[in-house]
Formats: C-alpha cells, structure tokens, sequence
C-alpha cells in the first residue's frame, strides 16, 4: 500500500528564513507557495489520506517526516532547480530498497528503504533530460491527471514484484525486463541493451483540460498561521492556463502549450473566497486585502474573462482583485468597466520593452504607440497599471536604466517588476543566446543578469536596472503616492518601495562577479583559457551543467 505521499516545492536562493523582515518585505526570505503543487496535493489526498506539502517558500522541511514517504514530489521551475535537485539527492541518499522489493519495504522507516523521488514542474518537464538524472521518474507537464494514473499505477504493482530503479538506474536484473510503468508523460533513466544510460520518455501526454480543482491551502505546513500574520503573504487564484503569445523568451507557452485553458466561472469565484479566507484574520485586521489573479493573459480568451467578471460582481467577494493581462485588454472599454465593477484595482501589463525595435526581435506583437494608448484608456476607467519589463534586450543601449525610469514615471505606472532576460531552456531565446549565458546556475535566474546582452557588459546592464529601479521608486514618487493616492496604493507605494531597496542591494552585490564574468567572457571571446569564477564558491552547478564557456 503506498501510505504516505509528501510533495516539496524546493526554495529558491531567498528560500524561507525566519526574520521579522517577513512582516513587510515581500519576496525577501518568504513568498507565497505554488498553488499548482499545492492542486496536486489537493487532487492526491483523495487517493492517500496521509498526504502534506512542504513549501520552502514559507517553512523548513521537516526531513524526519520525509524519510518514511513512500512518494515525494519535488515541484521545480528553473530558479529553484539547484535546490530541487539537491533535496532529491538528499532524498536517493536514503538507501535505495533492493531490487524486487515490495512498496510496502519502501514506505518502512528502516535504514534500508527510502522514498521514492518524483520530479515536476515546468524546469523539470522543458528540461527532462537533466531532470531524470536527480529523480527515480519525471513526470512531464500539468500533473493534474499524470500524479492519479502514476500513484494508480504504483498501487497496482503493490501486489507483485516491485522494481525500483536503484540510484537511478534501471536494473533489470531480479526484475521484470519491461518497465513496468508505462504511463503517458513519463521520462525515466534505463539501461540500454549494452549496459549503457538512457533516458526514456514514454508517449506525450495531452495538457489535461479539467483544471476545476480547488487547492486546499490547509495541506500546506505551517501556510494557514504564516498567512493570517503576514500581510507579505496574500491570497491568489490561477484561473486560466497558457497564453496564444508568440514571445521568444516565454516558457509559459513552451510548458503550458500555446492555448488557454480556463476553469468555470464557479470554481474561480469559490477559490476567491476560500483563499480571502484562508488569509483574513480579525485582529489585527489585514492592511493588504488585494487578491492576485495569478493568470499570465487573464483577458484572451475574452467572453471567458467577463463571464468570470460578471461571476465575481455578483458574489459576495468584496476584496480589491489585481491580474495579469496584455495590453489589448487596454481597448475594451466593456471589460475594463466591467473590471472596475468587480473592484479590480489594478492590471499588471506583461509591457518588457519600451521600444519597438526589441518588440519586434523577440516576436512580441505590439508597439510602444499601442501600449502607450492602452495605458491610459486602463488609467481612464479607474485602474492602475503595474508594468512587467524585461532588460537586457540587444536592442538596449546604455542609457535604458534611466530610459525606463522615466517611461515608468511619464506613463503614471505605480509599480513594477524590472527583471533581466533570463533564459528558460526549451524557450528559442535560449535556444538562440545559450553561447552568451555566463553560467547556468539555475538558481541565478531570478532575474538578475545572467548573459551578455550585444551592446553592454553584464556589469553595465545590471547597473543599469540599479538606474531604473532607483528612478521608478525614489524618494520623491514614495511621497507623491503617500499624499496624492489612497487605500491599498498607499500600501504598495511603501512596501515596494522597501523591496525595490532590498532588490537593488541585492543587484549590487552581484556586481564584482558580473564584473569578473563580463572580463572572462571576452577572454573566451578571443580564444584565451577560461577558468570559471564561481568554480570555487559554495553554488553548486547542476549535473551536466558544469560546462566552461570555451
Ligand atoms: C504566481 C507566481 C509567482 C508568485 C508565487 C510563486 C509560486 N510559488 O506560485 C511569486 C510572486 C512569489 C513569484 C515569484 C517569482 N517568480 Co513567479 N510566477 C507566478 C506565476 C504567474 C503563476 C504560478 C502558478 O500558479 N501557475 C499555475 C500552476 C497551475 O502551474 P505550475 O505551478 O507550473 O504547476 C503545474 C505544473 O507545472 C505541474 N507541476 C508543478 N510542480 C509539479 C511537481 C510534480 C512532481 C509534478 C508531477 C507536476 C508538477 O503541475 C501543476 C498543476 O498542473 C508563474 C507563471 C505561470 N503561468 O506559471 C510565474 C513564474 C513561475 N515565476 C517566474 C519567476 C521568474 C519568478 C521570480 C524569480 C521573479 C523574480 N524576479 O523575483 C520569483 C521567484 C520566487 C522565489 N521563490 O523567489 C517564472 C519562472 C520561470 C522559470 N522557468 O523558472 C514564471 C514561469 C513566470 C514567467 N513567465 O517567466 N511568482
Ligand atoms: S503574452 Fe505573456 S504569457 Fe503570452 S507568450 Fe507573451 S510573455 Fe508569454
């Protein structure tokens, strides 16, 4: 009987520590947990009642709980990778159980036996072949149906003779020749006819299209008392998967395919509430209500989207709502009335550049003319306008820092993310730029700069976010917003201002090694020997990725 299943979303650099910083930095050492691994959870405790996550973005991993898992999920995307693969070692290192043995021997707590390691998520499945060389399996894509059939699949083998994969090699000796799960949307190592590894995928799984379940947030260690006292903490609902976008540098449509997929106006409107909720607390009363609609292009599938709006105006769900959408929302004055309506307070615009030149390199269908307008006409309706950019373009020219900054202030956008290009493997940026990537520490890609763009060093390029980081939240803007806004954009106005400093602190530290980096790539450049700077410090490079840049 598999009796025990435990799923663990890996931390990233910033992974849960605990401070009193977490009450208001957001992103600094607390962030809020994956509801896609928490949906999992939800949809594999119907079949294993002993059933928990650990989410390293908001506590530690209990380990002693872990080692008598019969399964754990590990859930990764490529900043978090590093940490993924570590606790999967850390996992495998439990003795492997012999060849043949029952699942039952696995779920003991005898020295002998460990759990068995399973990884997902969107690194893992754009990246499988890396993967499977931490994980007994890798299960590819959306598990919202693959985690049933592989637990089913495992029960059934329960009975007879059950052959793991021992250090992630497929012995076949003592075991049945044929692999025994062959399940759609698996890749596992096995053993060639000549004794050599190799990796197996099996048949490609379709995305599945019943995406209605609700996550029980309750499943999470430690998530319901950290989210009723941290205001760093706030409710959000993913409605909608994958986007129609044409974008060179996304990897939401390389994981989730390249259409949307949405959930029925109900289940949206009772995961609002659930997840308002699981947040609210009485006393002290919460200072940010908002809720975060976690959807990459909220508004494409159009009569989905107000059919959601009209869902949500005539619930009993008060709270100020803010989502993510593309500019082309900006035009349709039926949704943005029918937004305010429903007391969105805020659009975040996936913006990236400010020029057309870089729209145009990197296949995004827009202008700066267009996303000007469609600014405005959203501000004209009553909502703000939070802009998602993206530097390190090899349009960008020196200059761009203090570029941005200014397009940020002219275009009265109260917030942003300002994160360099990073390199998702399985997007055609990567595909296009993997010769200019510096290193590839998975965990360094979180947004700092992590390639050298064509008309600056790395150094300059991260100076140069320093520069519009400093300009979209300088002292002077944090006091306008304090006199001139009201309610939650007062909130934000000083809560971002404090991450955006903790952020560029952050940025500038990196800068001597950018430096390093930035010289010994033009070293390699000129066919010099190259030794790798960060050989020597404590990050760790993923299996197959140590690689020297000659
Ligand atoms: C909400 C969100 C956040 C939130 C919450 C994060 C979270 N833990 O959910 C916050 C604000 C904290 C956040 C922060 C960041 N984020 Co974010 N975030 C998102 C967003 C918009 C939605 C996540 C979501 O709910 N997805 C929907 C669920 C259903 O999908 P899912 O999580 O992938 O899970 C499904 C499958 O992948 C699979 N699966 C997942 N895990 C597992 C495990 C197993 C074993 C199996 C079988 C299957 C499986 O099944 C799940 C259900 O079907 C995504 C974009 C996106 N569409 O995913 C970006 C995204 C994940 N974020 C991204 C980034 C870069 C960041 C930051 C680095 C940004 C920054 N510069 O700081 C930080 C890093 C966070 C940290 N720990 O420091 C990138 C990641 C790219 C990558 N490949 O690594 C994304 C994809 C955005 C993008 N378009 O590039 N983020
Ligand atoms: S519009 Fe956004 S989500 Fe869609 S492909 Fe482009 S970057 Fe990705």
């Amino acid at each position: 009987m598999i009796k025990k299943l435990r799923f663990i979303e890996a931390g990233a650099v910033n992974r849960y520590q605990k401070t009193w910083k977490n009450h208001f930095l957001y992103n600094g050492s607390i962030c809020n947990p994956s509801t896609g691994l928490i949906t999992l959870a939800t949809i594999a405790k119907q079949q294993v009642d002993d059933t928990l996550m650990y989410s390293e973005a908001i506590s530690e991993i209990c380990w002693s709980d872990i080692e008598d898992a019969c399964i754990v999920f590990i859930s990764v995307n490529t900043f978090n990778a590093t940490r993924g693969y570590e606790i999967a070692r850390r996992i495998r290192n439990i003795p492997a159980a012999a060849p043949g043995a029952s699942l039952d021997a696995v779920s003991t707590t005898t020295t002998s036996s460990r759990p068995l390691v399973v990884l997902g998520g969107m690194h893992a499945t754009l990246n499988y072949t890396e993967a499977v060389r931490y994980a007994d399996y890798v299960l590819l894509g959306d598990g919202d149906e693959s985690i049933v059939e592989f637990i089913d699949a495992l029960q059934k083998l329960n009975s007879e003779c059950m052959p793991l994969p021992v250090d992630g090699v497929w012995v076949k000796e003592g075991a049945p020749s044929q692999m025994p799960l062959q399940i759609p949307g698996l890749a596992y190592l096995s053993q060639g006819d000549e004794g050599e590894v190799e990796v197996t995928r099996t048949e490609e799984r379709p995305q599945p299209l019943n995406i209605e379940t609700i996550p029980n947030r309750a499943l999470v260690c430690e998530y319901a008392e950290k989210a009723k006292k941290y205001n760093t903490l706030w409710p959000q609902v993913h409605a909608s998967r994958g986007c129609t976008g044409t974008c060179d540098y996304c990897c939401v449509i390389a994981h989730f395919g390249r259409k949307v997929r949405t959930r029925s106006p109900e289940a949206v409107v009772e995961d609002i509430r659930q997840a308002v909720a699981f947040h609210s607390q009485s006393f002290p009363p919460r200072l940010n209500r908002a809720v975060w609609l976690t959807d990459d292009n909220f508004a494409l599938d159009r009569q989905w989207a107000k059919s959601v709006l009209r869902a949500i105006i005539e619930s009993d769900i008060n709270s100020p709502i803010t989502v993510q959408a593309r500019w082309e929302l900006g035009f349709d004055d039926e949704m943005l009335s029918l937004m305010k309506q429903a007391n969105f307070f805020e659009i975040s615009l996936g913006i990236e550049f400010i020029d057309d030149a870089s729209f145009v390199r990197y296949h995004k269908r827009c202008t700066r003319e267009r996303i000007e307008k469609a600014i405005a006409n959203i501000q004209a309706h009553g909502i703000g306008v939070r802009g998602l950019f993206i530097m390190g373009s090899d349009e960008d020219t020196p200059g761009v820092g203090e570029r941005l900054g200014q397009f940020i202030i002219d275009n009265k956008i109260h917030g942003c993310l300002i994160q360099s290009m990073f390199f998702v493997p399985g997007t055609p940026v990567y595909e296009q730029n993997k010769h200019k990537l510096l290193h590839q520490i998975w965990e360094r890609y979180n947004g700092s700069v992590v390639h050298v763009p064509r008309n600056m060093s790395p150094a300059e390029l991260q100076q140069e976010m320093i520069d519009a980081s400093r300009k979209a939240y300088s002292l002077r803007r944090l006091l306008y917003s304090l006199i001139h806004t009201k309610g939650i954009f007062k909130i934000l106005a000083i809560g971002e201002t404090v991450w955006h400093v903790h952020l560029r602190h952050m940025w500038k530290k990196e800068l001597p090694l950018l430096h390093e980096y930035g010289y010994y790539y033009s070293q390699v450049k000129t066919k010099r020997s190259f030794t790798n700077p960060l050989a020597d410090t404590e990050w760790t490079m993923p299996y197959n990725q140590e690689r020297s840049l000659a």
